[in-house]
Parts: structure tokens; sequence; C-alpha cells
């Protein structure tokens, strides 16, 4: 098949799993062709059936704000006649599923039939596109979708009660390749990070508000007054001062590591004694299936599609959104016993396997077909 992506190019989960899954589709024999308006931060274009297009907004004094939906349908356009793409997967409803539309009508008129796939991936419906701005425009753009996937159940749930759905809603869970994530890694250093005695604490995110960031910093100041460990931050984003702030006050910040924005996740998590996330919202919570995949067990908040990633009592913990103590106990239940921590690190990597790519992108795959198969009769 000849697929068009969009995406956004980001560190963001929805990014990531757009590019991993426009990855596999290329060598499981499709032409793939990314469009958006930077090249995503993991793709790397190494095979003869991957392409990039960029979308390019070009400035002008009388916008206040750059028409981007527009450029992107018209981009769409073109590239769907020049590539003959058969179909576009849309991640994120905003404004990605609006714009497709757009280029769908418009393709119409020449009598090029295009389906769109659209993925829903978290805040497009739980955060920003439940938005009175944006709520009409989000609805109508499911609606007219060919086939609409949710990555986890729960955001499922959160579409049909937020929205008035008429389109069937598929939930494709987030996927992960599970070779990268081999936590034999070879060249794990992990001597290089912390001393022999010492714990090491990972979160991952684009330390946004919703991430409760503050959170992890609050468990990991009670952990580190009754066990020797470290805290590996990796991401940038808006709360980031805030965090070296507040670790600076709390007399930790030699005890935290801050990465920033990293193509490396495999590696810095092969260091990880356990995985923090406490977010406020989470529609499935790749970082999580990334630490498990490296057998890093995850203490989470039990918030939207978190407790189908992560098993309370097998994978790691789940506590209620905010109650630092509740997770500082789990850490502290898992860290002070050897035997408890492996067992729990084996049982990550054995929850990852649900979640496996190779068993996942064929369902994306049967959903092209049966939406294919289903326009050519109309
Ligand atoms: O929240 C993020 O980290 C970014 C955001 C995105 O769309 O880029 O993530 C959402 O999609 C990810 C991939 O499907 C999910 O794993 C995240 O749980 C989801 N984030 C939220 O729901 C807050």
């Amino acid at each position: 098949m000849n697929i068009g992506i969009v995406c956004y190019p980001t560190f963001g989960g929805s990014g990531v799993v757009a590019t991993e899954l426009g990855l596999e589709l290329s060598k499981r024999g499709h032409e793939i062709h990314f469009i958006t308006y930077r090249q995503p931060v993991r793709l790397e274009l190494i095979s003869n059936n991957v392409h990039y297009h960029e979308v390019n907004v070009p400035e002008y004094p009388l916008f206040h704000y750059q028409p981007y939906e527009l450029a992107l349908s018209s981009k769409l356009v073109d590239m769907v006649k020049l590539h003959k793409i058969e179909i576009l997967h849309v991640h994120y409803a905003i404004p990605h599923a609006y714009a497709a539309y757009m280029a769908k009508k418009m393709l119409l008129e020449e009598h090029i039939h295009v389906p769109i796939v659209t993925t829903l991936h978290g805040t497009d419906i739980t955060l920003v596109g439940s938005h009175p701005f944006y709520k009409s425009a989000v609805t109508f753009s499911i609606n007219k979708s060919d086939a609409v996937t949710a990555v986890s159940k729960s955001l499922k749930e959160d579409t049909l009660r937020l929205f008035d759905i008429k389109n069937k809603i598929n939930v494709v869970p987030n996927f992960i390749d599970l070779d990268k994530y081999n936590h034999q890694f070879k060249d794990c250093q992990r001597g290089m990070m912390a001393n022999e005695d010492e714990k090491i604490i990972t979160h991952i995110s684009n330390l946004r508000p919703v991430k409760r960031v503050q959170d992890v910093i609050s468990v990991f100041y009670n952990i580190q007054k009754e066990i020797p460990a470290k805290l590996m931050f990796i991401g940038e984003g808006p709360e980031k001062e805030n965090v070296e702030q507040r670790c600076m006050e709390l007399g930790i910040i030699d005890k935290v590591i801050f990465f920033g924005r990293s193509n490396e996740i495999d590696k810095i998590l092969c260091f990880s004694d356990l995985f923090l996330l406490p977010s406020l919202t989470e529609s499935f919570g790749l970082a999580a299936l990334e630490a498990m995949a490296s057998g890093v067990p995850v203490i989470s908040s039990n918030t939207g599609g978190i407790p189908e990633v992560n098993i309370h009592g097998f994978s790691g913990f789940l506590s209620n959104v905010g109650d630092v103590d509740d997770m500082t106990k789990n850490v502290l239940h898992i860290l002070r016993d050897e035997n408890r921590l492996k067992k729990f690190k084996k049982n990550a990597r054995t929850q990852s396997l649900k979640f496996d790519i190779h068993a996942i992108v064929p369902q994306y795959e049967a959903i092209y077909e049966d939406t294919l198969t289903k326009c050519l009769v109309l």
C-alpha cells in the first residue's frame, strides 16, 4: 500500500508512535510518506520506501497565526496526486483530521478518493480537543474519518463521553519494538550514572503540567531520605525550570541528572531500576511501556489508560493521582528487597510483550485494507 502519515514531528508520544508505525510498515513492504512540518525525530531516512515531505507555511505580515491546516491540506492534495497515495493515516486529531478531511474533499472534486484513518492519542481528546474552542471541529473531523482508532479502551470511553461520536472507534494499543529494548543491552555502563549502592529512578516526559513532575520530585525526595538513590530526568518542557528550582530548594540537585531531549531512551532506561509516571491524565503512557520493555518496573498514577499498560502488583504499582505518600511506599517496597526488585523487573518485561510491534501493526494494516475495500464499494 501507498500510505501517507501525518503526525507531529516532535518528541511527543503520538509522533513517536506514528514514526515507528511508518517504519515498521515500510519493512512490511508498504510505501510510506510522512507529511509534516519537520522531519520526525525518530525518523532516519535510510530506506527507499520511506519518504518525508515538508509542509511549509510562509510568513505573511497579515497573518497573526500562520494557517498551518491550509498549508497541510494543500500539501496532502499535492502529495496524494504526485505519489498516488492510497490512504491517509493522521495521528492526533487537531488539526490533522480536519486538514485531511479538507484534502479529501478537494481530491474528490478531481474524482480521486482517499480514505482517512484518524488515530486519537490523548490530549487531542482529553485536554485540548474537548475545549469549547475546538470541540465542534474535532467532533466533525472524527465523524468524517473513514476509520477511527484510539490507543486505549480508556481513551475510546473518554471520546464517547466527551463528544457526540457517530463513528465506530477501534482500540489499537500502542506498541513497542522489543528488540530495541533488550535488557541485555551490552553498553549499559550503570557505573557512570550512580554508585553501586545507589538505586536509579527515571522519569521521561515533555515536562508539561499534565505530567505532574513536581510529584516526581516529591517522591524522589522521600526516597533518597530512606535509601541511596539518583533521579534521571529525561525531556524538556515548560516545567523544567520549576523542577530545577525545587531540586535546588530541597537540596537534592546533586542527586538529579537532567538529560534534556534524548534519542537514546533505550540506553538510559538500561541504567534504571524504577520508572515514575505520576500523570494527571494519560491515555496510554508510551514512556511507561518503553520502561517496561527495558525491564524497568513502573510506579504510576492510576489515571486514564495507564492501568491497561501497568499492572498493579505485577509490573509495578498504581496510586491515585497526587498520592505521593502511596507512591513513595510502593517505590520503597520494591527497592528495599533485591529479590522483589528482580521479580518486578522480570514481570515488567513480560507485561511489555503484550504490546509487541509485530502483533499490533497488522491490526493497522487490517484497518487500512478494510477501509479501502469499503471505499471501493461506495
Ligand atoms: O503527553 C505526551 O507525552 C504527548 C502526547 C502526544 O500525543 O504526543 O501523548 C499522548 O499520546 C501518547 C501516544 O499515544 C500516549 O502514550 C500518551 O499517554 C498521551 N498523553 C496523554 O494522554 C497525556
